[in-house]
């Protein structure tokens, strides 16, 4: 045991009356919401980069966290880091964690080394795992933070680049798999572009499209069973990022035929700024087929950037599970808290509270939504809606009948559209019923 979270105890389940800050007041992992436990529709995970990597640094000062693993030489602090990270997650008796390959050990002076020192690590991982109930969500490489990424991964104008970041990726995937990674997540961050005047998106895209076969079919290969996902995000660290958004993203995997194989990880924080709702990125994906997992934060409403605070937003998060719950759930998928304390939250208590109240604030989402569909009169609403579509008149137009067929029956019919309600208040009013 290190001493990191000395005088912390185990979070508990205490109830909504609880007074306990250390305490979980709606989250109650066994509880059965919806015929499931609520550990196994959430899938809770904690991303080791935002709450072991990050220094609290920020555009205009540096770090700000002081923790024991930034002495001494870099593999020590790495697995001093290993040690606190798995204590974390027993405190919090979190299921699941996610993380990248720089972020648990230091890369060295060439790939072959790099490799070593995560393998060094990801061993420590292993035997933890074997002593203690933490699984992993989903394992990713970092394509992004090192400098011969500043021009893309996949999409970089240099094919040394594209072959260094398939190492890369072959290796994590590999890592991912022997861990019992239930996903394996791509986020390209900078598979994108700074400025048109020195790109190709064509030649870049059809890179990336090569890449993510050739990292689909080595998941084949080796017998990875999970899911192979793509995070979508508009921009930042790049002007403008290829998997902008879900429709942008299913279109790209239509393009080079993957829409079978690859699904999406969506984030709040993103869905914002590509201009969308949380919900509205879900309802899409659960539409086309391509809902993978979730990446829980929320953003600061009145910033432009990415601020990957914690969920703390019932109301968005009814309207999420609503989405999840409809899909049947998120299969392989889970939550992962790509979400991280504020720069002056110092304390290792700090990191629990960000936790807890993520966890608390999911809790009562899927709870709400859960009675919001049992309930049946929002389902029944929308259903009415759309009832005209259930005639046989309105379904030969999706089958049988041609332009003119359907011209030539309005004029027979006299067919004269009536306006209806939306009823917009009255549905908002309704699922506040529930939050
Ligand atoms: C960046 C982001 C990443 C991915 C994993 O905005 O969300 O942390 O989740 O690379
Ligand atoms: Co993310």
């Amino acid at each position: 045991m290190t001493d990191f979270f000395k005088g912390l105890s185990p979070v508990k389940f205490e109830g909504p009356n609880s007074a306990n800050p250390l305490a979980y007041r709606h989250y109650n992992k066994d509880e059965i919401v919806a015929g499931k436990r609520m550990e196994d529709h959430i899938r809770p995970a904690v991303a080791y980069w935002h709450t072991f990597a990050w220094e609290g640094g920020d555009p205009f000062g540096g770090r700000s966290f002081d923790r024991p693993w930034y002495a001494g030489s870099p593999m020590e602090g790495a697995k001093l880091k290993a040690d606190v990270a798995f204590e974390f997650f027993n405190l919090l008796d979190i299921p699941f964690f996610c993380f990248h390959d720089v972020d648990v050990a230091p890369e060295g002076d060439s790939l072959k080394e790099s490799i070593k020192n995560l393998r060094t690590i990801t061993d420590i991982f292993a035997k933890k795992m074997q002593s203690q109930r933490t699984k992993l969500l989903w394992g990713t490489a970092n394509m992004f933070s090192n400098r011969r990424f500043m021009a893309g991964a996949s999409t970089n104008p240099d094919p040394d680049v594209f072959a260094y970041a398939a190492a890369q990726v072959k290796n994590m995937l590999e890592i991912t798999h022997e861990l019992g990674g239930a996903n394996y997540v791509l986020w390209g961050g900078r598979e994108g572009y700074e400025t048109l005047l020195n790109t190709r998106m064509k030649d870049e895209l059809d890179h990336m499209g090569r890449f993510l076969n050739l990292v689909v079919e080595h998941a084949k290969k080796i017998g990875f069973k999970g899911t192979i996902l793509i995070e979508p995000k508009p921009q930042e660290p790049s002007k403008h990022q290829y998997d902008y958004d879900v429709a942008t993203v299913y279109g790209f995997l239509k393009t080079y035929g993957l829409e079978k194989e690859v699904k999406v990880n969506i984030e709040v924080g993103h869905a914002f700024l590509a201009g969308h709702s949380f919900e509205h990125e879900l309802h899409l994906a659960r539409s086309l087929g391509i809902l993978g997992s979730v990446d829980a934060n929320r953003n600061d409403l009145q910033s432009g950037w990415d601020t990957d605070q914690f969920p703390n937003n019932v109301g968005e998060m009814t309207l999420a599970f609503y989405e999840i719950l409809k899909n049947g759930g998120l299969g392989n998928g889970g939550f992962n808290f790509d979400a991280k304390v504020r720069r002056q939250s110092l304390d290792p208590a700090d990191l629990l509270h960000g936790h807890i109240g993520g966890l608390d604030t999911l809790a009562r989402g899927l709870k709400a939504a859960a009675a919001l569909i049992a309930d049946g009169t929002y389902d029944k609403a929308v259903d009415e809606r759309y009832a005209g579509w259930n005639t046989p008149a309105a379904k030969k137009m999706l089958t049988s009948e041609s332009l003119a067929d359907i011209a030539a029956r309005v004029e027979k019919d006299n067919i004269n559209p009536q306006p209806r309600s939306g009823r917009q208040e009255y549905l908002e009013n309704l699922i506040n019923r529930f939050v």
